[in-house]
């Protein structure tokens, strides 16, 4: 095989960059920087790192803010140290902002742009200015309910355009993981690292270290050509249902308040009785404290905005630590009906509540109740607890616990071995592939038992990673004719990439001609 046909059939995957306005796409104007038009072909086309020359057609397909088909140019990266190529298009939006102006309404855009072209790519990065990077990450990790496949927002401290900038660097790496790395969460790429979104904090306005996250780990970082990847921290949702959205949080009906040295407790009132107000979040002192002791006006204030169905939640104006029970001004507004918000940011719980109060029937106890528990990743949950039961050992030797193993009792149908197994395992197996990219899922689609399919997707295993030969384990079930397999897959999310509809098509055709009974379960995944 020649070098160039070799290269030829290198996996590729497909990457959706989403602009949304912000520095990195900025150039000078009289009244300073302000966002400009024509990324792909000014910032990345001369650019060989983001460019291979090899101008892919036919041109893709993308839905653009309104919902209109269109197609765009797409460009290749030159092949990663992973032997892959990261192939992608641009969509800039109709009005690129300043991120200072982005508000629910380019949320909601952002969501939804995501959501109808979610089928054709494998990750999305999303460029958006850095001043409310934290409040959208934060926002979009809640508005997608069941998220498959990689969302990472970035953006730079300086533009591409400059000499010196940190644009480069984000992006490209932005790009590189999206392309290779399953990590279904919304995620903020900077200056070597990917956090979760709904972690960070803006720590600079203009180092290119700009973003923290102090109460988690970095999910992965970049050092020299590796990208290393802490795949036990990654959140993967375990609710088996395809992906969907929440759109319209209510930004309009919820505040957030510093509270500060001398403050009148008038203050806290007025903002308390605002017309419609539904939810405020309390900066406070330390582990959660607010001036005043049980019978204070501040207390009482704050009580009876509890009691008129106004959702009030603690979190500290530390950067890093928790709001807790320690000390006796924090009970007392644990007491007052006040939530703790635990470790949250207040970016983090300012979009939370308003994600909670837009859902349909939210009632101000649910919101309460949600506000202080994780629901996606947000908060460090502090009620686990510390003493837990010993891992089953000896059931397999350690040279049999591994993915190897795991294929073998999922051939074998053995749903106790498989669960022994990945209890055993020190690493998280079900994402991991074998010498032909096949993942666990891969096996199990077209493997004798249903329940091992539904236990691993179950357990979080994604649906989307593709094969050597750029097969998803749908694709596989359908191949195997193997119906209730399809189903379950499609009821977790599964599709087809957009790359196997053409094949499955032209099998379902032939299977149609020959009248086959395989012909019914083509058509089941290529509807
Ligand atoms: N003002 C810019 C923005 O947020 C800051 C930046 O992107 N570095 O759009």
């Amino acid at each position: 095989m020649d070098d160039a046909f070799a290269e030829l059939q290198l996996p590729e995957s497909r990457v959706l960059i989403i602009i949304t306005g912000g520095t990195i796409c900025m150039q000078k104007s009289p009244d300073g920087l302000i966002p400009a038009r024509g990324f792909l072909k000014a910032g990345l086309a001369p650019r060989p790192c983001f460019n291979d020359g090899s101008y892919p057609e036919p041109l893709e397909t993308v839905i653009d803010d309104k919902g209109t088909r269109k197609a765009v140019q797409s460009l290749r990266t030159p092949i990663s140290t992973y032997e892959r190529r990261v192939r992608y298009c641009v969509l800039e939006f109709d009005k690129l902002l300043d991120s200072s102006s982005i508000d629910a309404i380019g949320w909601d855009q952002i969501a939804k742009t995501i959501y109808r072209n979610y089928q054709l790519f494998d990750g999305f990065v999303v460029l958006h200015g850095t001043d409310s990077l934290a409040y959208t990450c934060s926002a979009l990790s809640f508005m997608l309910h069941n998220l498959g496949k990689p969302v990472i927002l970035t953006g730079s401290q300086a533009p591409m355009m400059e000499l010196q900038t940190d644009a480069q660097d984000n992006l490209l790496s932005s790009l590189i993981i999206a392309g290779h790395f399953m990590i279904p969460e919304v995620c903020l790429f900077f200056n070597f690292k990917l956090f979760r979104g709904n972690r960070t904090t803006k720590v600079s306005a203009d180092d290119f270290q700009a973003f923290a996250s102090p109460n988690l780990a970095p999910l992965a970082t970049i050092s020299s050509l590796r990208t290393n990847v802490q795949w036990d921290s990654v959140y993967r949702p375990t609710d088996v249902t395809p992906f969907s959205i929440q759109t319209k949080l209510d930004t309009a009906h919820v505040a957030c308040l510093r509270i500060f040295p001398g403050m009148r407790p008038e203050m806290v009132d007025a903002v308390l009785r605002l017309e419609g107000l539904k939810g405020l979040i309390l900066e406070t002192f330390g582990a959660g404290n607010t001036p005043g002791g049980p019978d204070s006006a501040m207390t009482r204030i704050l009580a009876d905005a509890v009691k008129r169905g106004i959702v009030i939640v603690n979190v500290t104006q530390c950067l890093s630590g928790s709001v807790s029970a320690l000390y006796a001004p924090a009970t007392v507004l644990g007491r007052a009906g006040v939530v703790f918000g635990q470790d949250m940011t207040s970016e983090a719980a300012l979009t939370k509540l308003a994600y909670l109060l837009a859902l349909p029937d939210a009632t101000p106890q649910e919101v309460a109740k949600r506000m202080s528990v994780s629901i996606r990743g947000e908060l460090t949950e502090t009620t686990r607890t510390h003493f837990e039961h010993p891992k089953r050992s000896g059931v397999l030797t350690p040279e049999l616990s591994n993915l190897a193993a795991l294929g073998y009792a999922v051939q074998k149908g053995n749903l106790q071995d498989t669960r022994d197994i990945i209890r055993a395992s020190p690493r998280w197996l079900l994402n991991d592939a074998d010498y032909n990219f096949n993942t666990p899922v891969h096996l199990a689609a077209t493997g004798p038992s249903l329940e091992i399919l539904g236990e691993f997707l179950a357990q979080g295993a994604s649906v989307h990673v593709r094969n050597r030969s750029g097969h998803t384990p749908l694709f596989l079930a359908a191949a195997a004719g193997l119906q209730d397999h399809v189903e379950v897959l499609r009821d977790a999310g599964a599709h087809l990439h957009s790359d196997e509809m053409a094949q499955a098509t032209a099998r379902q055709h032939t299977a149609e001609e020959k009248q086959e009974g395989s012909a019914a379960v083509w058509a089941m995944v290529t509807g």
